[in-house]
């Protein structure tokens, strides 16, 4: 329990609001372990760096990683602020799902969908995957995306280390 939460707040400091943590990432969206340690020791004061090991490796979704030398870490995807992943654009699967919620659809097939506070749109290669990203939304509303299709149109695809989509 105490994991969730910590994890919970790791993803809202490395993601969208450092400063909740005090924390500075870079333009990779890096921020250093001792220093991520210090301010969850904060919180949580029998948390140390292989606590946060424990974290990383039993995150259902892989939210994190460290870099090689392990003296950094970052969140894999979903940021809101303006950070620069590095991902490479590749070629996506000829189809892929998102998931959302029944009443978004008006306004997506409107006005397609759109990324929000986020960098990308997410999409999912496992239809099950996007089942639970819609159904937290609400009544679920299961999208195919001719991702295929798109690409040959020229939209880039990105897929995160923990195996996110992204357009
Ligand atoms: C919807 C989780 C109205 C969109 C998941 C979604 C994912 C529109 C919501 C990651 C729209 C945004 C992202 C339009 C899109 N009009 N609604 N034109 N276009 N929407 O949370 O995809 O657990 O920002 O369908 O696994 O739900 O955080 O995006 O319902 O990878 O690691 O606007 O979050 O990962 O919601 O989820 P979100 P999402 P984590």
């Amino acid at each position: 329990k105490t994991m969730k939460r910590i994890s919970k707040l790791m993803s809202l400091a490395l993601r969208h609001r450092p400063q909740v943590l005090g924390l500075e990432l870079d333009e990779g969206g890096w921020c250093e372990v001792v220093q991520l340690v210090a301010a969850l020791q904060k919180r949580e004061a029998a948390f140390d760096r292989s606590a946060l090991e424990r974290v990383v490796a039993e995150n259902d979704k892989k939210r994190f990683a460290f870099s090689e030398d392990g003296q950094r870490i970052r969140a894999n995807q979903g940021h809101s602020i303006a950070v620069n992943l590095g991902y490479q654009s590749l070629e996506p699967p000829e189809e892929l799902f998102h998931g959302t919620a029944t009443r978004f659809l008006a306004s997506i097939r409107e006005q397609g969908l759109i990324k929000g506070q986020r960098h990308h749109v997410h999409l999912s290669a496992e239809e099950q995957t996007a089942r639970q990203v819609g159904a937290r939304h609400g009544k679920l509303a299961l999208l195919r995306v001719r991702s295929g299709a798109m690409r040959r149109a020229g939209h880039h695809f990105y897929r995160s280390d923990n195996g996110v989509w992204m357009c």
